[in-house]
């Protein structure tokens, strides 16, 4: 079975909800690794004051027993603790009177979903659309990706992140090897290797914040070890790359995304881009990684490395000009309270939707209902690829 997941739930109701299909019995789930995933997504400087409110952490409702999953669907829930503050406007249950405090979103702000989803939906209060849009639902993916994570470990794959730029700091991004990407403070304030480089990116952010501005960036996702052959050249739906940019493209102000220096490479000669082939140790390896471990849709052994690049946040404190849906008059966009940035989070979510791709690619691969068949299948294979 494939591995599958969907998640529910509004950024200011009760909680978040996730559903995750395909995993094999047996796996051993470490539950402080999946809230320290959730912890790390919250950090960030940066961030507004709702991370102040929230606490992340998941409570099991099904799929697993005594530490280990049984084959069946897991389910999760994550609290969101600012409910409190929202229990009748986010009520369920159908109301009289509508609530005064907060107003019906009516302003739409630039770059949001709100006027298309308005529209889209006959929504007449904007916050029909805005909390489901809203990024807080990646708190969801990122445990739905902790899970495939744990999976990935007992294949010998590790993922991490990085931010590699932050607004126009640096002018050009980071390049950074897995070692120095590794050494990064896990409680660093932008998950950034370069603390010189972070210091100006921390510069900016609070002249932006000076500003009632907000900032975008890229984020660089990498993973360390994945085998040989995931994903195929003989479908475009096969292919890993194209299934990687969809989950990348899908994580909330992601507007591009890039396999390995993809961007770069589109202005240089062929022979400043392919990477050369060598046969070492049994193995064949290549000599740089310019195409990011993918090549025709399939991994080829090499460093899997992908970048996010990301939109400044839409809600601006200085607010930009927008039309009120109910007067048509023209007004400043809605403004509560946001981020002025979250690159950083935006990584550990990229290393959640790469867990899950990897995840789904291996157990298309392998199958095998258990964990332990799963392994034999993967031990067999990569004794074929050994003798190739
Ligand atoms: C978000 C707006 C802010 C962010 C939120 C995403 O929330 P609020 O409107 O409650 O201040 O903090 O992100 C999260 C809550 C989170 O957990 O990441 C938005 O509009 O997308």
């Amino acid at each position: 079975m494939n591995f599958k997941f969907t998640t529910a739930g509004e950024s200011h109701g009760k909680a978040l909800a996730a559903i995750v299909e395909g995993l094999p019995a047996g796996l051993a789930i470490d539950l402080e690794k999946i809230n320290h995933e959730l912890w790390r997504r919250q950090q960030g400087y940066g961030r507004g004051g709702r991370m102040k409110i929230e606490t992340d952490k998941v409570e099991f409702l099904s799929g697993i027993r005594h530490g280990k999953t049984l084959g069946s669907p897991v389910t999760m829930i994550i609290e969101n603790r600012d409910f409190v503050h929202w229990t009748e406007i986010m009520s369920s249950e159908k109301l009289e009177t509508q609530p005064k405090n907060p107003p019906i979103v009516s302003r739409p702000r630039p770059g949001h979903a709100d006027l298309a989803g308005g529209q889209k939906f006959g929504a007449r209060d904007l916050r029909d659309i805005l909390e489901r849009a809203s990024a807080r639902e990646t708190a969801a993916r990122v445990a739905c990706g902790a899970l495939a994570r744990q999976l990935l470990e007992n294949f010998g794959i590790e993922i991490k992140s990085h931010v590699i730029k932050l607004g126009n700091i640096p002018e050009i991004a980071l390049q950074k090897t897995w070692e120095e990407i590794c050494a990064i403070e896990e409680n660093a304030p932008l998950n950034c290797a370069d603390q010189e480089i972070e210091n100006l990116m921390i510069a900016h952010i609070d002249a932006a914040k000076e500003n009632g501005d907000t900032l975008g960036g890229i984020f660089e996702v990498v993973a360390k070890n994945p085998p040989v052959g995931l994903g195929s050249h003989t479908s475009w739906a096969e292919k890993l790359d194209g299934r990687i940019a969809q989950a990348f493209m899908s994580i909330q102000a992601v507007k591009a995304v890039e396999i390995g220096e993809g961007v770069l490479n589109a202005g240089r000669f062929g022979s400043e881009v392919h990477d050369e082939i060598y046969f070492d140790e049994n193995n064949f390896r290549r000599r740089t990684n310019r195409a990011g471990g993918l090549e025709g849709g399939i991994t080829n052994g090499e460093e899997l490395r992908v970048r996010g690049y990301l939109k400044p946040i839409s809600t601006l404190r200085k607010a930009l000009h927008s039309v009120d849906i109910e007067t048509k008059q023209e007004d400043l966009a809605a403004f509560e309270r946001s981020d002025i940035t979250a690159v950083p989070a935006a990584g550990v979510i990229g290393e959640a939707m790469l867990a899950i791709v990897l995840a789904n690619s291996l157990r298309e691969k392998f199958g095998g209902d258990s964990l332990d068949e799963m392994k034999r299948n993967f031990e067999s294979y990569r004794d074929s690829i050994a003798k190739y």
